[in-house]
């Protein structure tokens, strides 16, 4: 049998987009109608992605600005990203390009792990972000996978978080395949110059 890995998901985003309650639907099958903003829960859920047993640990994080302190430090140690956005907010969608580049800063690395997640999809007659517009944002984020999800229906749940485990195992295997030519190969700064050329491009993903 295959070992387990563990694996550091972050969940970010806006004050109440959802972030808690995909959390939760996902970790517990609960939905949460209240809305008590977080200042930061970590959870842990073990699930199987491609026949490989899976850790992982879950941060859910606070989006409400006095609590934005730890930031760094848990980017830093996150790999792979949630940026989640409610699609009744404009102004939601538009607060993830800030954290996407300051992710990029932190680990130094414009591949990571990424889904975008347009939460709230059960309130299509709210909806102040067309599809089209996230699509864009999606691929100027060179493809990073987009989903619409409802934490209240508990719709496409499940397929952010296994999605983005799966960017994280092919991430990592490609990591410990290059490690063979550490030795002689390319500095660090040309590996990372490759790093921004996937070898398997992601296709654009809209999941309804
Ligand atoms: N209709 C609908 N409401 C939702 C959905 N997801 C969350 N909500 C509601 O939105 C409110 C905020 O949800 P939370 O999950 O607490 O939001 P959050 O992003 O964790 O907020 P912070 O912790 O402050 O960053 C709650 O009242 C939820 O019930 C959804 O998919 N559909
Ligand atoms: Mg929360």
């Amino acid at each position: 049998m295959r070992p387990q890995r563990e694996y550091h998901i972050v969940v970010l985003g806006a004050g109440g987009v959802g972030k808690s309650c995909l959390t939760a639907q996902f970790v517990q099958n609960v939905w949460i109608e209240s809305y008590d903003p977080t200042i930061e829960d970590s959870y842990r859920k073990q699930i199987e992605v491609d026949g490989r047993q899976c850790i992982l640990e879950i941060l859910d994080t606070a989006g409400t600005e006095q609590f934005t302190a730890m930031r760094e430090l848990y980017m830093k140690q996150g790999q792979g990203f949630l940026l989640v956005f409610s699609i009744t907010s404009m102004s939601s969608l538009n607060e993830l390009s800030e954290l996407r580049e300051q992710i990029i800063r932190i680990k130094d690395d414009e591949n990571i792990p990424i889904v975008i997640v347009g939460n709230k999809s059960d309130l299509e007659e709210d909806r102040a972000v067309p599809r089209a517009r996230a699509f864009a944002l999606s691929q100027k984020w060179g493809n990073a996978p987009y989903y619409e999800t409802s934490a209240r229906r508990r719709a496409n749940v499940n397929e952010v978080f296994v999605d983005l485990c799966r960017q994280i195992i092919r991430k990592d295997s490609e990591g410990s395949s290059s490690n063979s030519d550490k030795r002689e190969g390319p500095n660090r700064h040309d590996r990372k110059r490759d790093n921004r050329r996937p070898k398997h491009r992601r296709g654009p993903c809209v999941i309804l």
